[in-house]
């Protein structure tokens, strides 16, 4: 495949909020300046290899619709079987034209979306190593860089029963060695992030399964992965993605507090962070922005997976982001949070299966790009104007005189002397929440 799989497309341009040109965005500035970075450094954009490349488009029900010809085994033309390492560097130099296209910074995989899994591990690691080798020639040649690396423990019918998590030690040997290797590859491509997503960490039925043996396999596990890290000196950061279920009936990195519970008994909350993904916290019933705030106020927040899910749909549906109104709230948190350090935004999203045309994964990309656009804009104007920091730090404002109880110097009886003696009734104050949110909705109308 030459280099113009998408033939009509340049390089996609700012055009401004008034543009009908449904080929240029109308928010997404890369150079312009809001919250003293630019928005390129503040929203950091990855494109996802596996949605956007390593997928056909199938579902549960049906074929492939989309237009990949690198996934197909046959050449309709020749009638020829296609060598899966030709159709993986066909599909490397689209993905490539694509993310620069797009001018999205980034780019992030998991090791079997670039390259085929061979028929022995050395085989496979072989096949990858030839492809990272593409890879960094790529990134070289368009300045597009990585976001994140991850190994794909979970498609292969080797990990039915999880890889760290397998009863059979055999299965955790294999994904260590998986994961020892795509972390090199990673470090080599210069990746600010390694990702862990507990693809089948979790299990179906306790009838057959020892929780407490499988959480201590886990653990271990992050441990080899961070010892690792150090032993090879790679400098970005390491991050889980919790999934409260799907595949399996229960993850065990459920949301991010039950990550950071994890973390801190198995000793890594200073280690490892969290890659929060907006489809998987509304599983979990929680919003988008409750799981950036609970990273931040743990302190292990790392990363963002953006796309939306489906108010009706119980399941992830990794749609691109549409609604300004819904990401705002997340957005606020992260620019409250202090923003970006390693992280970025990689659209955990794909195509509608009818979405068949070429330019539909532009069109995608475009819209999501500007919807988190103009929530950052919306979300830098909230937190710039002040208005709802002033009013969320006069409600605790009390606690400025109070700081001895924090401190640990009062005890709870000294407590219950003093009311005793005060009687006082605490005062109520209104919560104000439906202000607050009239307030938010003029900044998001304001939006310019
Ligand atoms: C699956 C999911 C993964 C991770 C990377 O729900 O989100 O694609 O982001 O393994
Ligand atoms: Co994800």
């Amino acid at each position: 495949m030459s280099s113009d799989f998408f033939p009509d497309v340049e390089q996609i341009p700012y055009e401004g909020p008034d543009s009908d040109n449904p080929l240029a965005f109308r928010w997404y500035d890369a150079d312009r300046l809001v919250g003293g970075k630019t928005m390129a450094e503040q929203l950091r954009f990855a494109v996802s290899y596996w949605h956007s490349f390593a997928s056909d488009g199938s579902d549960i029900f049906g074929a492939g619709t989309l237009d990949r010809p690198w996934l197909e085994s046959i050449d309709p033309t020749t009638n020829s079987a296609i060598d899966p390492m030709e159709a993986a560097k066909e599909k490397m130099s689209v993905a490539f034209e694509f993310v620069s296209k797009l001018g999205a910074p980034f780019y992030c995989f998991h090791d079997r979306d670039i390259a085929p899994e061979g028929a022995t591990f050395a085989e496979s690691c072989r096949n990858f190593d030839e492809l990272v080798e593409l890879a960094a020639d790529h990134q070289e040649r368009t300045g597009v860089e990585l976001l994140w690396g991850t190994a794909n423990l979970f498609s292969h019918p080797r990990f039915q029963a999880g890889a760290a998590t397998n009863p059979d030690p055999d299965l955790f040997k294999y994904a260590a060695a998986q994961v020892a290797h795509c972390m090199n590859a990673t470090k080599q491509l210069g990746g600010a992030n390694y990702v862990l997503w507990g693809g089948r960490e979790g299990y179906e039925t306790l009838l057959n399964t020892d929780m407490g043996q499988e959480l201590d396999q886990l653990g271990r596990f992050f441990s080899m992965v961070v010892e690792h890290k150090h032993a090879i000196g790679f400098e970005g950061a390491i991050l889980i993605e919790p999934k409260p279920f799907e595949p399996t009936k229960h993850q065990y990195d459920f949301d991010v507090s039950a990550v950071h519970a994890f973390l801190q008994k198995y000793d890594l909350a200073d280690e490892v962070k969290v890659n929060i993904e907006v489809n998987h916290a509304t599983l979990a019933s929680h919003d988008f922005q409750h799981e950036i705030a609970a990273a931040f106020a743990a302190g292990i927040f790392g990363s963002i997976d953006t796309n939306a899910g489906d108010d009706r749909l119980g399941w992830d549906v990794d749609r691109f982001p549409v609604s300004v109104e819904q990401m705002t709230p997340g957005v606020v948190e992260l620019l409250r949070g202090g923003g970006f350090t390693t992280g970025g935004m990689n659209f955990d999203a794909k195509l509608r299966r009818q979405s068949t045309d070429r330019n539909d994964l532009f069109y995608a990309h475009i819209g999501g790009m500007d919807t988190m656009a103009r929530a950052l804009l919306a979300a830098d104007a909230i937190l710039s104007e002040g208005e709802l920091d002033r009013r969320r730090d006069d409600r605790y404002a009390g606690w400025q005189s109070e700081q001895r109880i924090l401190d640990g110097r009062v005890t709870l009886q000294e407590l219950h002397d003093a009311q005793l003696t005060s009687g006082d009734e605490p005062k109520r104050v209104s919560g104000s929440q439906e202000e607050l949110e009239n307030l938010v909705a003029r900044y998001i109308e304001r939006i310019k």
